[in-house]
C-alpha cells in the first residue's frame, strides 16, 4: 500500500489521517484505474460485443478492489489510518445507467466475461442524468434528474469519435470507457457513447425538457418519456445513435485486425440485448454495402454475426416502430428494412412473422429473429413459452435458432461484496473454491444438521438485519425491529410483478390485528420500486404502499406487530443492503409473465427463502432446493395462458363472491385510507382491481395468503428455518453468471478464453 500512500501524499500533501473521505475516494479512484490499466485487457481475434441500452453497474470502487484482489489490503490500510472503507464507499455516486433486471444482468455479464477471460466489450450510451431519481412527496413518486458524472469518475475519454447521420443533420460522438475488472483476471471495456453538447441545464420541473432539441438532449436520460410522438422519436434517435456508433466501432476494430468484411463473423459476434439495439442489423448492412459488399451478401454476413436475447413476453414491451417515425429520424435505414422485409415475405407470406405489418409498424424482434442466428430466452420456462406460444410461428420456421440461457448473477458483487460476513463464514467452512466455481457451494450441504453452523447462519442474518435497519432508518425515517421477520419485495414496479397482491395481504393482516388477532411474530414488509413516469397505475400502487406505511406506523394497536416501509430511490446500492438482510423473498409475479427474475437469485444466495409463483427462474429454484425449502403458490402458467386465450378471467366475480377479498380491496377506498391518501389515486386503483385486474391478483390471493401465513409461522422454528437458509445458499451455485456466460460462449459466441 506504499504506492497508495505516496499517491495520496503527492495529491494532497497530507497523510491519510488528515484527508477527507472525498480526497481518499478520489485518490483510490486514480489508484484503482491505474491498477486496472496495468493489469491489461482481454483481447483475441473474435470478440463478443454486448450491446445494451442499460448497464446497471452500481458503484464500482469496492467491486474493482475485490476483483483486483486488493480489497482486504486497502480496507486494512485505511483502518490503520483511522478510516473505514464503508465511509469511503459512501462518497461514490451510483451510475444511473439502468432500470432493472435487464440492465443489472448486462452488468453481471460484463463481470463474468472478464472473469472467464473472454475477449468482449459492452456498448451503450452515457446518460448524464440516468433513469431518474425517485423522491416521495405527498406519498407520491416524484421524478428528478439523477446526475452521477463528477469531475473525477470511472469514465475515461477514449479519443474515439464517429459521425452518425440523421435526417437533415448528423451528430458527432465521443466515446468514454469504463474498465470492468475480471476476478483475478484482466479487464474488459464498457464503451459508452455520448454527444459533446449534452445540456443538463435544459431540464426543468422534475424531468421535463425539450424533446425536439436532439443536439442537446440525446444522452440526458435513459428511457425518456414516450407518451407522445416526440418522446418516441427521441428513443429512436438514441437507439440509432447507440447502434450506429457500435457498428462503426466494430467494423473498425475488425478491419484493424485484418478482417476483409466478408469474414466479419470470424471477428465479431453481437448480442442484441432486448430490442433496443435491433437497428444494428440494418445499420451494419448499410455500412457493409457502402464499403462495396452487395446487399444479399451483407444481409448474410450480418445474420452470422447477430444474436438476440428476448427478456419479456409482454406484448407491449416488444418494440414496434411506426414506419413514419423511422422516415423522420433515419430515412436511410428505411429502404434497407423494406428490402429485408420483402425477402421474408417472399419466403414466408404469413402476416404474423412479417417485419413490416399491415399497419406499417416495424417489428424489431421479428427483424432480430429473421436476421440473427440465435434467439434465446432467459429461463427454462420463459424459453418454453416463447417456443410454444409467443414466438411459436418463428419457432416453427427456425427451431434450430432457439435456445435457453437461464440468467445468472455475479457472486463477486452479490455475495463477496455485499455480504462479507457470510462470505468469510462460508470460506471458513468450505474454502474459497466457490469464488471461481460456484457449484462448490454444495459442499455446505454437509453442515445441514450441524447446529453450530445453523446458529452461526442465523447470527450473521441478524447482524445483516441490524445494518439494514440503519439504512432503512436513514432512508425512510422509520425505525424497524431487527427481531421481526424481514419480508422483502424489491424490483421495478409493474402490475405483473404484483406489488398490489402483497399490499392486499398486508391489508388483510392489518384488519386481522384490528379485529383482535395478533400475529405471534412481528413482521416488517419492505418494498423498493421505481415506476415508469408515465405508468399511472404503477404510481397509484406506490401511493397505496406509502399511505399504508403511514397508516400502520401511526396506529399503536398495529405498529408493534407489523411495519411497512418503502425505500426511496431503490437502486443497486440499496439492494446491496437489502439482499443480505432478507428472510422471505417475494417473487409473486403472475405465472408466465416474469421472464426470469434475478433478484430471486440474489436473495437465495444470501440465505432468504422464496415465496413465489411457478414463474421465470423460480421454477428452477424450486427444482434445485426442493419443496421443503421454498413456498410456492398460485395458478400455473398453462392455466394463466389459457385464461388469456379464452378471455374468461373476471375479477369482479371473485370480488363479489369472496367476503375477505372484497373487504381487503374495499379497504383501499375506506375512510381511513381516504383521510390520509388521495381520492383520485386510490379510487382509480380500486376500480382497476375490481373491473380489470389484468394480472389476476384476486385469482391468486387466497393461495398467497395461505402460503405466506405458513412461511411466517415456520419462521418460528429457528433451526428448521436455518436449514432452509443453508440449502438455499448451497444450491445457488447454478445461478452464477459465470455459468450463464459459459453457456452463451459454448452455444452462441464460440470465443477462445485467454489462458
Ligand atoms: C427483464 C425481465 C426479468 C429478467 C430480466 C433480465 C425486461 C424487458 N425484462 O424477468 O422482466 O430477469 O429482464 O433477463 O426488462
Amino acid at each position: 500500500m506504499e504506492n497508495l500512500e505516496k499517491l495520496i501524499y503527492d495529491l494532497y500533501k497530507k497523510n491519510v489521517r488528515q484527508c477527507t473521505n472525498e480526497e481518499i475516494y478520489n485518490a483510490l479512484l486514480i489508484y484503482t484505474k491505474n491498477q486496472l490499466f496495468e493489469k491489461g485487457y482481454q483481447d483475441g481475434k473474435k470478440k463478443i460485443y454486448y450491446i445494451s441500452a442499460e448497464f446497471l453497474i452500481g458503484k464500482l470502487l469496492s467491486n474493482n478492489l475485490i476483483n483486483l484482489g486488493i480489497y482486504d489490503d486497502v480496507a486494512a490500510f485505511l483502518k490503520e489510518n483511522g478510516k473505514a472503507i464503508a465511509d469511503i464507499e459512501e462518497v461514490e455516486p451510483e451510475p444511473s445507467l439502468g432500470n432493472g433486471g435487464l440492465g443489472r444482468l448486462a452488468a453481471c455479464f460484463l463481470d463474468s466475461i472478464a472473469t472467464l477471460g473472454l475477449p468482449g466489450e459492452g456498448i451503450g450510451l452515457n446518460y448524464h442524468l440516468g433513469l431518474f431519481k425517485q423522491l416521495f412527496e405527498n406519498r407520491l413518486q416524484k421524478e428528478t434528474p439523477n446526475p452521477w458524472i463528477k469531475e473525477h469518475s470511472w469514465l475515461t475519454p477514449a479519443g474515439v469519435s464517429y459521425t452518425v447521420p440523421f435526417r437533415g443533420f448528423s451528430l458527432k460522438s465521443s466515446l468514454y470507457d469504463i474498465d470492468v475488472a475480471g476476478y483475478n483476471n484482466k479487464s474488459i471495456h464498457l464503451h459508452l457513447f455520448d454527444i459533446d453538447l449534452a445540456d443538463e441545464s435544459m431540464v426543468h420541473d422534475g424531468i421535463s425538457f425539450n424533446k425536439k432539441d436532439i443536439l442537446h438532449n440525446l444522452t440526458l436520460f435513459l428511457y425518456p418519456d414516450d407518451s407522445d410522438d416526440d418522446g418516441r422519436k427521441l428513443r429512436i434517435f438514441q437507439q440509432y445513435f447507440m447502434v450506429s456508433n457500435a457498428a462503426q466501432f466494430i467494423l473498425d476494430e475488425a478491419t484493424k485486425k485484418g478482417c476483409n468484411l466478408h469474414d466479419l463473423a470470424d471477428y465479431a459476434v453481437i448480442q442484441i440485448n432486448d430490442t433496443h439495439p435491433s437497428m444494428v442489423i440494418p445499420e451494419l448492412i448499410r455500412l457493409l454495402t457502402e464499403r462495396g459488399i452487395d446487399f444479399d451478401e451483407a444481409a448474410e454476413i450480418v445474420s452470422k454475426v447477430c444474436a438476440y436475447t428476448n427478456h419479456t413476453i409482454l406484448a407491449e414491451a416488444l418494440e414496434k416502430w411506426p414506419m413514419d417515425y423511422l422516415l423522420d429520424v433515419v430515412p436511410h435505414l428505411v429502404p434497407i428494412i423494406k428490402k429485408l422485409d420483402e425477402k421474408i415475405k417472399a419466403k414466408y407470406p404469413q402476416e404474423n412473422v412479417a417485419i413490416i405489418d399491415k399497419n406499417n409498424l416495424v417489428h424489431m424482434a421479428h427483424m432480430d429473429i429473421h436476421y440473427g442466428f440465435s434467439i434465446n430466452g432467459v429461463a427454462a420456462l420463459h424459453t418454453e413459452i416463447l417456443k410454444t406460444s409467443e414466438l411459436k410461428a418463428f419457432y416453427d420456421i427456425y427451431p434450430e435458432k432457439f435456445n435457453n440461457k437461464t440468467n445468472g448473477i455475479t457472486f463477486r458483487r452479490w455475495l463477496m461484496h455485499c455480504n462479507h460476513p457470510l462470505t468469510d463464514y462460508i470460506t471458513s467452512l468450505i474454502g474459497d473454491e466457490f469464488k471461481t466455481n460456484a457449484t462448490a457451494l454444495e459442499n455446505l450441504l454437509k453442515y445441514k444438521d450441524d447446529e453450530a453452523v445453523l446458529n452461526k447462519l442465523l447470527e450473521i442474518k441478524t447482524e445483516a438485519k441490524k445494518t439494514c435497519k440503519e439504512f432503512i432508518l436513514s432512508n425512510t425515517g422509520v425505525e424497524i425491529d431487527e427481531n421481526s421477520i424481514y419480508d422483502i419485495q424489491i424490483k421495478r414496479l409493474h402490475e405483473y410483478k404484483r406489488q398490489q397482491l402483497n399490499a392486499l395481504y398486508i391489508i388483510s393482516k392489518y384488519l386481522e390485528i384490528k379485529g383482535g388477532k395478533k400475529p405471534s411474530q412481528p413482521v416488517t414488509f419492505i418494498f423498493g420500486a421505481k415506476a415508469a413516469p408515465a405508468y399511472v397505475i404503477a404510481k397509484d400502487i406506490i401511493h397505496l404502499l406509502l399511505t399504508l406505511q403511514d397508516l400502520i406506523k401511526d396506529d399503536p394497536e398495529v405498529a408493534p406487530y407489523m411495519k411497512l416501509v418503502m425505500v426511496e430511490n431503490y437502486n443497486v446500492s440499496a439492494a446491496e443492503k437489502l439482499f443480505p438482510a432478507c428472510d422471505i423473498s417475494e417473487q409473486i409475479s403472475l405465472a408466465s409473465k416474469e421472464a426470469s427474475g434475478t433478484g430471486n437469485m440474489k436473495f437465495m444466495l444470501n440465505g432468504a427463502v422464496t415465496l413465489g409463483t411457478m414463474d421465470g427462474a423460480n421454477v428452477e429454484i424450486s427444482e434445485l432446493v426442493g419443496k421443503d425449502n421454498i413456498y410456492i403458490f398460485g395458478e400455473s402458467s398453462e392455466k394463466v395462458i389459457e385464461h388469456y386465450e379464452k378471455a374468461d378471467y373476471c375479477s369482479r366475480d371473485i370480488y363479489e363472491n369472496d367476503k375477505r377479498i372484497k373487504e381487503c380491496v374495499d379497504f383501499i377506498v375506506s375512510e381511513k385510507m381516504l383521510a390520509l391518501g388521495h381520492k383520485e389515486n386510490l379510487e382509480r386503483l380500486h376500480h382497476e382491481l375490481v373491473s380489470k385486474d389484468w394480472f389476476m391478483t384476486l385469482l391468486d390471493f387466497n393461495d398467497y395468503v395461505e402460503k405466506k401465513d405458513q412461511a411466517l409461522a415456520d419462521y418460528a422454528d429457528r433451526k428448521t428455518w436455518a436449514k432452509k437458509m443453508l440449502v438455499n445458499i448451497a444450491k445457488a451455485g447454478f445461478f452464477s453468471s459465470d455459468r450463464t456466460i459459459e453457456q452463451y460462449n459454448n452455444d452462441i459466441w464460440h470465443l477462445t478464453p485467454a489462458k
